[in-house]
Parts: C-alpha cells; sequence; structure tokens
C-alpha cells in the first residue's frame, strides 16, 4: 500500500504529555505522522486521531526532527530512507495515545491552521503509522467519529469545541454533493463510529471522490479529483510537509532459522 506521510507539528503539548517528552532537545520539531491515501483531502482536515490504547514511540528521524508513530510504523521508514542511517530507529520516547488527547498540532494546507489530536478507537495499531488525520468532509469514519466525540465530549474526556470544527466543503460529486461523507452517513443510516456499514461508505466515498469529483476549494480548484490528488502531494512533498509511505500490506516476513 502507497500512502502519503503527512507531517502535523506538534505546537503545544497536553498536559500528560510534557513531562514524558522533556528529554526532547529545546527547539526541535516533533510531529504527529499520519498516513493517508488521499493527500488532495489535507484542506478538510478539522484534527487528527490517535488510540488512547496504543502506545506510541517518538523517534529521532534526523537532528533536530522526531516523529510520534507506532514502533511498526518506525521500523519500516528506517529501510525506506526517511530516517537518517539505514534500519536505524532511534526511540528517545514511549507516550500512550491517552496523554496526547488534546494536543494542538498544525495540519498542512488545512484551513483551520491549528487542530487537536483526539481519540479514536478504531485506529488500527497495524496500518499505517497509528496517527490518522481527520477529513470529516470526504471520511464517513472521520464523519462519524467528530460528531460522536462532540456529542458524548465528556465521556471521551475531551472539550466539545475541539470536535466541532467547521467542517468545510473541498469537493463536490454528482451522486452525494459537496459533503460526500455526511451525505453517505445519514444516507445508510449510520449512527456510531463502529457502525458495520461503515467499511462499504469508505468504499464508496473513495469511488464516488476519485472518479467523479471535482476541487473546489485550494490551489487546483476547478481540477478533477483524478489530476489533483498527485499535484496537491507532490506540492506537499516540496514544501516539505510529506513524503511517500510505502507498507508491505499484511504482509508477515519471517526468517526461518
Ligand atoms: C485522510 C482521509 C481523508 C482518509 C478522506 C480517507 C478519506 P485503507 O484504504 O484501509 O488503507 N487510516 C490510516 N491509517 C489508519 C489506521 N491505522 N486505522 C484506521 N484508519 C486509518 O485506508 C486508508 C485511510 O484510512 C487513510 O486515508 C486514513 O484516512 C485511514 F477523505 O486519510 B485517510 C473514503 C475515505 N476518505
Amino acid at each position: 500500500q502507497e500512502y502519503t506521510g503527512i507531517k502535523l507539528k506538534v505546537i503545544e503539548w497536553a498536559d500528560a504529555a510534557k513531562e514524558q517528552v522533556k528529554s526532547i532537545p529545546e527547539g526541535s520539531n516533533v510531529y504527529f505522522v499520519a498516513a493517508t491515501l488521499r493527500p488532495e483531502t489535507m484542506y478538510g482536515q478539522t484534527c487528527c486521531f490517535v488510540s488512547k490504547v496504543i502506545t506510541y514511540g517518538i523517534f529521532k528521524i534526523r537532528e533536530g526532527e522526531y516523529f510520534f508513530i507506532s514502533d511498526r510504523a518506525a521500523r519500516n521508514m528506517a529501510y525506506q530512507g526517511i530516517s537518517s542511517g539505514w534500519g536505524n530507529v532511534d526511540r528517545v520516547a514511549q507516550v500512550s495515545g491517552a496523554d496526547v488527547i488534546g494536543t494542538v498540532v498544525n495540519a498542512p494546507l488545512s484551513a483551520h491552521g491549528n487542530v487537536r489530536i483526539l481519540p479514536m478507537e478504531t485506529v488500527k495499531a497495524t496500518k499505517g503509522t497509528g496517527v490518522v488525520t481527520s477529513v470529516p468532509s470526504d471520511s464517513p469514519d472521520d464523519y462519524a467519529t467528530v460528531k460522536d466525540l462532540a456529542k458524548k465530549a465528556d465521556y471521551y474526556g475531551i472539550k466539545k469545541e475541539w470536535a466541532e470544527l467547521e467542517i468545510i466543503p473541498i469537493i463536490n460529486t454528482p451522486k452525494y454533493g459537496n459533503l460526500v461523507a455526511e451525505t453517505l452517513v445519514t444516507q445508510m443510516k449510520i449512527n456510531s463510529p463502529k457502525d458495520a456499514k461503515l467499511p462499504d461508505a469508505k468504499e464508496e466515498a473513495y469511488k464516488e471522490g476519485f472518479y467523479h469529483g471535482k476541487m473546489i476549494y485550494g490551489e487546483f480548484k476547478g481540477l478533477p479529483v483524478s489530476e489533483a490528488k498527485d499535484k496537491v502531494k507532490e506540492s506537499l512533498i516540496k514544501s516539505g510537509d510529506a513524503f511517500n509511505y510505502a507498507e508491505p500490506d499484511g504482509l508477515v516476513i519471517s526468517r526461518s532459522s
């Protein structure tokens, strides 16, 4: 699977994380890195998700640059020329996802600029980086999750307003209008982030967005999504806000003894 790694720079750590990140040298940049298949939707980021039950690492990538990702992703990246030193993995801290909830990060291209790290129960530890950037305009999973977070803010231990950033239309489609995720979630009567219909909704949103979507926001406004996708990605890579990240999909590499 070929993902784009998006770098969301830490602006202010949540209180619960401050003690744990003390060993990171002053003046360094730490990034939450999200794996996405849809770089063209980055204008619509409203928050970034981690799992409260995953323990993440903070890895030194090069002098002054650190990534907050899963151990598994750090190992993969070490063999793709993303971090300095082939095969070298340098973990400087271990932090539970639960302790970074509320951290403020800068989301590249997002109309909102700075967004919060919020919890998502359906984040898989075995996919991507374990960090998922949220685009509730175009991802049904993200839409269902932010609605649930706002509805049960106390239960999730967050401030309601962290989950209520405006959902700005960025892609228009003939079938589902300009808020594909909201339309699909409503039409399919999806009521929770754990609804069994979400994988179908995701598939449908991918197809409709890619084959029939048109950008209505940002630098490539007016272009079909199928053309804008690589252009947005190249632009993010050029500005240093993203990189290519490949993952052996579900492949287990074992060594016979
Ligand atoms: C932003 C985004 C915007 C995404 C969108 C999707 C959509 P796939 O096809 O299964 O590989 N994702 C990434 N890592 C994880 C994880 N560890 N656990 C749960 N979800 C994860 O799915 C890749 C997409 O799933 C990624 O692309 C990411 O969300 C999420 F408008 O990034 B995406 C219709 C989908 N739209």
